[in-house]
């Protein structure tokens, strides 16, 4: 019987980027909807908050740290505490985002649990575009992908490349990331503007985890071509990494007083309102939600071609798009989107149908809740 409530336990990165991002939405969008969800990971997921909200319930992994362990076992407390809050709570479904170790994780519960514990498998990017290259892992990613009782992946790119990479022929669902619309649309931002640039600024943004795949050095190269032709400032959002290589590089470029550090931002909706453009030239990118988060508040991508970012981005309607590396031409194009306002207003209005028509939470949690009720026979 569809539509009747289920059980689900969720197990994500709590602070983890996008696919902890995604995978905390789906809970409460799914809780909303009736469903009793239970998150079980190892600290509470940053977009969860901490007040009492109705069908949310969270379960924390405690690793036993005993002298013999030369590392704390994370992945077998993981496995043991899925199993136990599955028989407590009669879980119907298991939905892990991540492959490493969650899947493998989920795949331990269901020997100890039982046959009638379902297990859905996200897989979000890094976990196949990185870790199931390495030869040490690759097997076990493969046990769990392929003992999963459904798979999906965030675009079409990662489904072909997690074939590719873990030569296997399962059904994977295609399940794009989306945002609630209730929180992602376009901010009034007329009062913050000023504590960033003039009035005749326009103001470019990155937002990311700066880590090497992201390619943030790029972002500055193209800054620094556009700012010659187009009074502005650059906005970075986040941090990482390669954060202090990235400040000495615009500090050699004497760019320092054009760049704002916003640092890590909870809001994320008010602040990619203040953008003219978001830039993303990722060497890897298997969605790109903040592409999508941008787009949803009216907020054009000029990027790389990478991964998932074109089955988002539509080059030329809502953005532009280049070769990885490219950063002439991704400056050209946003040195033509921002010096034409009229093609400025198309990129924003197709930028805002398109997050709505294709990327809206009922459509892809709609899908969740399909899989589930396919994986437990009652379709
Ligand atoms: O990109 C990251 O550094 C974080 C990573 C994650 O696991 O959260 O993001 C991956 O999952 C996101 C949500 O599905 C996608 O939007 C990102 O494109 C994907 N990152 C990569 O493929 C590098």
């Amino acid at each position: 019987e569809q539509g009747r409530s289920l059980k689900i336990g969720i197990t994500c990165y709590p602070s983890l980027g996008g696919s902890g991002v995604v995978a905390t939405e789906l809970g409460k969008i799914l809780a909303e909807k009736g469903h009793q969800v239970h998150f079980i990971t190892q600290s509470i997921p940053f977009r969860l908050g901490t007040k009492f909200q109705k069908n949310i319930f969270y379960h924390e992994v405690e690793v036993s740290d005993y002298y013999v362990f030369r590392y704390p076992p994370y992945d077998l407390s993981l496995a043991t505490k899925m199993a136990q809050v599955a028989k407590m709570q009669n879980l119907d479904i298991l939905h892990v985002h991540y492959a490493v170790p969650h899947a493998v994780c989920a795949f331990l519960a269901k020997q100890m649990v039982g046959e009638k514990l379902k297990v859905v498998t996200t897989l979000h990017g890094t976990d196949i575009t990185v870790l199931a290259q390495d030869e040490s892992l690759k097997d076990l990613i493969r046990l769990a992908i392929n003992e999963s009782d459904a798979v999906t992946a965030v675009s079409n790119d990662l489904i072909r490349e997690t074939r590719d990479v873990l030569d296997i022929s399962r059904d994977i669902d295609l399940t794009y990331n989306f945002v609630d619309k209730r929180v992602y649309y376009p901010r009034d931002t007329s009062s913050l503007r000023g504590d960033f640039a003039n009035p005749d600024e326009k103001i470019l943004m990155h937002i990311s985890n700066f880590r090497p795949v992201k390619r943030v050095s790029d972002v500055v190269d193209i800054f620094a071509k556009v700012n010659k032709v187009i009074p502005s400032k650059l906005l970075f959002v986040g941090e990482g990494p390669d954060l202090p290589k990235i400040q000495s590089k615009i500090n050699e470029l004497g760019l320092g007083d054009k760049v704002h550090f916003l640092g890590k931002q909870d809001e994320i909706a008010h602040v990619i309102s203040l953008a003219d453009v978001l830039l993303l030239p990722s060497e890897k990118e298997s969605f790109g939600l903040v592409a999508l988060e941008a787009m949803a508040c009216g907020v054009p991508t000029v990027g790389s071609e990478a991964g998932g970012i074109p089955e988002l981005v539509i080059h030329g309607e809502t953005g532009f798009l280049a070769p990885i590396g490219d950063v002439d031409q991704m400056a050209d194009y946003t040195i033509r989107l921002l010096s034409d306002p009229a093609l400025s207003e198309k990129f924003i209005n197709a930028s805002l149908k398109r997050a709505r028509e294709n990327f809206c939470d009922e459509l892809i949690t709609k899908n969740y809740e399909d899989i589930y009720y396919r994986v437990l026979g009652r379709e």
